[in-house]
């Protein structure tokens, strides 16, 4: 397909750059991490977003490269802010079915992050539930248990999207749930995602697993989620994804 050539391209090219989403706790917007999204640079200078070729995660080779480029790409960075002084804490980065289906995931992302002089320790593996597969295959399940082992966090996203999110919590060891921007977007009296939002931080807070909701657009849905219990979000009424040239000054100031 289209996206699967632009992104073929654009790695070859080294068109393809890691960008960063702020994540705030939402009682003083504090900055405590950031979500690495991909973006690809058109020859023209021009930035795509992921949006705009995700289809290319379906190709499995084409996503295993692409993951294999983010990795070391935001290795790179966090060890740079890291020796700058920066007050760096954590790292999403998302992974696609390829990852943890095929690819040498964890064993290059632990390589990438030991040369630069970062602790996996630093880096949460946001998976989806079509990353996971199911969770009951034994191959996904050790790799799972070996990052983890590493030192590295699981983030369940899109969280309540899939047809067996609850089932993954079962299955999965999990520290960080997502709640998708579809459930934000639905928080008024008596609508669906307010009680999708309520149940799920009430299930969160039993397993002791930390929630970030996701998408959120307006002053409003932060302040709703604080009063749920709701401590950690990310959204265009904080931050959208920059560039990683921003990040030192956004967390000198804000971290
Ligand atoms: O950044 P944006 O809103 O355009 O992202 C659109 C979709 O692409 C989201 O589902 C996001 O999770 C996904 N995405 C962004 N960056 C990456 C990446 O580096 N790897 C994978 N597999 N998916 C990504
Ligand atoms: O699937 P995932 O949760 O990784 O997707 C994250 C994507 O959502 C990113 O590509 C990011 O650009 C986008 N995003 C982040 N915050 C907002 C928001 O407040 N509004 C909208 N429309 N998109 C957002
Ligand atoms: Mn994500
Ligand atoms: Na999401």
């Amino acid at each position: 397909s289209k996206a699967i050539e632009l992104v073929a391209a654009a790695l070859k090219d080294n068109r393809i750059e890691a960008w960063y989403q702020p994540i705030v706790r939402l009682d003083t917007e504090e900055i405590v991490g950031v979500e690495a999204l991909a973006r690809l640079r058109s020859p023209d200078g021009t930035i795509i977003p992921a949006a705009q070729f995700h289809e290319a995660t379906t190709d499995f080779r084409v996503a295993s490269a692409l993951t294999r480029q983010m990795i070391r790409q935001v290795a790179a960075d966090v060890g740079q802010w890291l020796r700058q002084g920066i007050p760096f804490q954590h790292v999403g980065i998302n992974l696609s079915a390829a990852d943890l289906a095929c690819s040498d995931l964890p064993g290059n992302l632990l390589e990438a992050f030991e040369s630069e002089g970062v602790s996996p320790s630093h880096a949460i593996l946001e998976v989806t539930e079509s990353v996971y597969l199911g969770g009951r295959d034994q191959k996904v399940q050790k790799k799972i248990a070996s990052l983890r082992d590493a030192g590295l966090k699981i983030a369940l996203d899109d969280f309540g999207t899939g047809f067996a999110s609850l089932t993954h919590l079962l299955t999965v060891p999990v520290d960080v749930i997502k709640i998708d921007k579809s459930f934000v977007d639905r928080l008024g009296p008596g609508d669906v995602g307010r009680l999708v939002v309520e149940g799920l931080l009430h299930i969160a807070q039993g397993l002791g697993v930390k929630v970030v909701a996701e998408g959120i657009e307006t002053k409003e849905q932060a302040e709703f989620l604080l009063t749920q219990g709701c401590r950690l979000g990310q959204g265009y009424h904080f931050f959208k994804a920059v560039s990683p040239e921003a990040i030192p000054q956004l967390l000198m100031s804000r971290g």
